[in-house]
């Protein structure tokens, strides 16, 4: 396989479970051949989340600790005022981090609060931040709302294989995502589309998932993988855990089918250790959250990620060229991380 693939929208389940198939050392050297023919290995790209309103969720996601229906402990909270999601946004760009995902647990947004969220949009945006947002559901002109406020990324999952999905979620159908997704690239967002393993899938299952993300009329720019945090009052709570070796297939896997695509090492990092961490990021990972939490629950402290850094001689990827230029900061976001003088 030449190391710059490509593109393909065309991939059947069979070619999919056969890449997971590969003895893993051969697996790991092309997944990171292809890696690096489309990226710096040593550059890992940096989101902080937060979560503007939280928990109360009407939807059924197993896997979820914001579902009202599920007794987690999580306590429901109102939308967040615009100031304070803009001073937890600086925060996160003083920590270093130079994405910022605004998370609300909402079946979808509704149309009065589009304009409190347009406003968080184009507050973070001029700090000098990218923008994302995961909100639920979208309609077309709610997208372009998003669009015009200064949104760059979308986050909408499909969050397992097609046949899984209906023990996962019964309150909205694979559809639905698939058409929030069309809504969003047709509004010009750029699109993070990516799932959840580690749920008690089978590997043809996460083969599924891989395949639908990669056969979307466009990858998606990034693709989060999460491995299943498990929170004690969900369904999925005592769910047999993923041999790790399977979770580095994965991404693998992923970064082989969408050679273009960031790939997020994302949900799980928590319990992993470095060594785990450092092998999904030989797989091709190269996209982290970083900051104590992720949207409810525990993520790595920075202390720990600046160290996992360090030791493994990564370095955050800084923005977009273009918005690099406009962004004096650029040098200090390396600084934050890496604990190197500015
Ligand atoms: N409510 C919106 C929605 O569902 O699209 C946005 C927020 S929702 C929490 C975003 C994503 O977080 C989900 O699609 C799922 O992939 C991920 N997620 C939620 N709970 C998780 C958990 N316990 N472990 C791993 N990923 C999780
Ligand atoms: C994604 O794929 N993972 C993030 C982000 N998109 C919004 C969320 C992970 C949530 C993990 C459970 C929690 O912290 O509540
Ligand atoms: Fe609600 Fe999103 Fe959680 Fe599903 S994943 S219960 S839609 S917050």
């Amino acid at each position: 396989m030449p190391a710059v693939s490509a593109l393909r929208h065309d991939w059947t389940r069979e070619e999919v479970l056969a890449l997971f198939d590969l003895p893993f050392p051969e697996l790991l050297h092309r997944a990171a051949s292809v890696h690096r023919a489309h990226f710096d290995p040593s550059e890992v790209q940096v989101s902080t989340l937060l979560s503007v309103k939280t928990g109360g969720c009407p939807e059924d996601c197993a896997y979820c600790p914001q579902a009202a229906r599920y007794h987690t402990g999580v306590q429901a909270t109102k939308l967040m005022e615009v100031a304070q999601v803009v001073e937890k946004a600086r925060q996160a760009k003083a920590a270093g981090a130079t994405r910022f995902c605004m998370g609300a647990a909402w079946r979808s947004p509704k149309d009065r609060d589009i304009p409190k969220v347009a406003a968080m949009i184009a507050e973070v945006k001029a700090l000098g931040l990218e923008t994302c947002a995961t909100l639920g559901m979208l309609s077309d002109t709610q997208a372009r709302a998003l669009k015009d406020a200064g949104l760059d990324y979308y986050n909408h999952n499909l969050d397992t294989a097609p046949e899984f999905y209906g023990e996962i979620i019964h309150t909205r159908e694979y559809q639905d995502r698939l058409q929030t997704l069309a809504h969003v690239r047709e509004a010009g967002l750029k699109t993070c589309c990516g799932g959840i393993v580690g749920m008690g899938e089978s590997r043809e299952q996460r083969a599924g998932l891989l395949q639908a993300l990669a056969n979307l009329p466009a990858h998606p720019d990034s693709v989060p993988i999460n491995r299943l945090v498990q929170v004690e009052g969900t369904p999925l709570h005592g769910t047999r855990e993923l041999d790790p070796f399977e979770f580095v297939r994965t991404i693998a896997v992923t970064r082989l089918l969408m050679p273009q695509s960031m790939v997020r090492l994302s949900a799980g990092r928590e319990t992993m250790s470095d060594e785990l961490q450092a092998l999904c990021f030989l797989a091709g990972a190269n996209s982290i959250f970083y900051g104590e939490k992720l949207l409810t629950t525990g993520n790595p402290d920075a202390a720990r990620d600046q160290a996992l850094f360090a030791r493994l001689g990564l370095k955050p990827m800084p923005v977009a060229a273009a918005e690099a230029e406009a962004d004096p900061c650029r040098g200090t976001v390396h600084a934050a991380i890496t604990g190197e003088a500015a």
